[in-house]
């Protein structure tokens, strides 16, 4: 297949791009390098050093492999680069991860807000207008977020609903509630996608994605210039992967709170059999698909305490300390999210284990040295700062 991956230098767009390539499809990466900048400016990076463009890569893997990955440097929301890869390249698979995905990110203040919510919508927004007038046959596999539901006290379907309402039922899009601007912005795009399958007949699929955690994939492991990024700080690290790096480096876990929040957790290895499997079995015209994309779910804590066990194994003493949350979210709460479609697609998670923690222990300690100590405890607040009273 022709596939166009969206924010091919990512953690997981660049380990998607190659997957796809070693695979023998036709593969084409489009980034703005919207990570790096974000790193540069705030003075962190990746763990993994990683080669310093996307043609570089492009060119390491065919130096490695012998398969070509063509790229594009520019930007999803300026509609000419858009217009002009699609016209050439005439993707039968859109794979979409090219938005800025950090909560903390969009939380930071008013501009870094404001800029992923464009970013994210009008990004979204031209590559469906794209299909619509250049690929209509192309199927989209958008990047969503497990985070677009939030944390209800029912359970959460793959997607819809059925509701009961005065005698009458429908099946409607699941109720959202999620947690930063950064998860509003996938909301918007979700409705938006919807909007395009049911109006113009596109077909989509919108992958609800978990926390990814894992550092090595069946291609980052043939050569270390093909490494994928690996980020650990407090703006662009997630959970598991900020949890193994503290762990090596001697510094205390960081449960937020009492730890009790939940959420699915996928390994990267999985993510990219969950894309593959959406992709090659592609929606049908004016289908809007939305599959629950994690293996299992796990509070903070529980975490915390398979990286501490693990620990021990590997012989590495890990201190868990429950500090302050910057974020306003349930600490405690129900939580049963359904997540069968991908595995009725033929997907066979591979689950966390502790042996598993430990290959991670290894894999980062190779880079122990590149860690910036600085830049692990939380600084981004949702909530604004309290306001001055003034004397009566
Ligand atoms: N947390 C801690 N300690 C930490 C980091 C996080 O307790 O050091 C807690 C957070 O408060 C939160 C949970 O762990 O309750 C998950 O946080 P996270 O930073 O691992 O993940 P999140 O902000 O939810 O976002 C990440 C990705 C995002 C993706 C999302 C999937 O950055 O792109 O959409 O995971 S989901 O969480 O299912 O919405």
């Amino acid at each position: 297949m022709r596939i166009l991956i969206l924010g091919g230098d990512g953690y997981l767009g660049w380990a998607t791009a190659m997957r796809f390539s070693n695979r023998g499809h036709e593969v084409h990466a489009i980034d703005n390098y919207l990570r790096r900048t974000a790193h540069w400016e705030a003075g962190t990076d990746s763990l993994t050093p990683i080669l310093g463009s996307l043609p570089e890569r492009a060119e390491a893997w065919r130096a490695v492999t012998g398969f070509e990955i063509g790229v594009t440097e520019g930007d999803l929301t300026d509609w000419d680069v858009l217009e002009a890869v699609c016209r050439e390249f005439e993707p039968e698979a859109i794979v979409h991860y090219g938005e800025m995905p950090s909560a903390p990110y969009s939380m930071i203040d008013r501009e870094h807000a404001a800029f992923t919510q464009v970013n994210n919508v009008i990004g979204t927004l031209n590559v469906l207008w794209a299909m619509r007038d250049i690929t209509p046959d192309a199927h989209l596999v958008k990047l969503g977020t497990m985070g677009e539901y939030g944390t209800p006290n029912i359970d959460i379907e793959e997607g819809f609903i059925e509701i009961n309402h005065k005698g009458r039922s429908d099946v409607l899009p699941y109720p959202k509630k999620p947690g930063s601007m950064y998860h509003l912005s996938k909301v918007h795009d979700s409705h938006n996608i919807e909007f395009a399958c049911r109006i113009w007949g596109l077909r989509a699929t919108d992958l609800n994605q978990g926390v990814v955690y894992g550092i090595e994939t069946e291609e980052t492991v043939l050569d270390p210039l093909l490494a994928t990024r690996f980020d650990y700080d407090e703006v662009f690290g997630t959970a598991l992967n900020r949890f193994c790096v503290q762990a090596v480096i001697g510094h205390p876990l960081t449960v937020y709170g009492k730890g009790g929040q939940t959420r699915g957790y996928l390994n990267i290895v999985d993510t990219l059999q969950c894309v593959e499997l959406a992709t090659l079995n592609p929606a049908e015209s004016g289908e809007f698909r939305v599959f629950n994309q994690f293996t299992e779910q796990f509070s903070v804590v529980e975490l915390a305490y398979h990286v501490q066990q693990a620990g021990r194994d590997y012989g590495i003493e890990v201190e868990v300390d429950h500090t302050h949350n910057p974020r306003v979210e349930l600490e405690e709460h129900y939580y049963n999210a359904k997540h069968t479609k991908l595995l009725d697609l033929g997907l066979k998670p591979h689950l966390l284990s502790e042996t598993l923690i430990e290959s991670m222990f290894a894999a980062i300690e190779r880079h122990k040295d590149r860690v910036i100590p600085d830049h692990i405890m939380p600084a981004t607040e949702w909530r604004p700062p309290a306001r001055e009273t003034s004397p009566a």
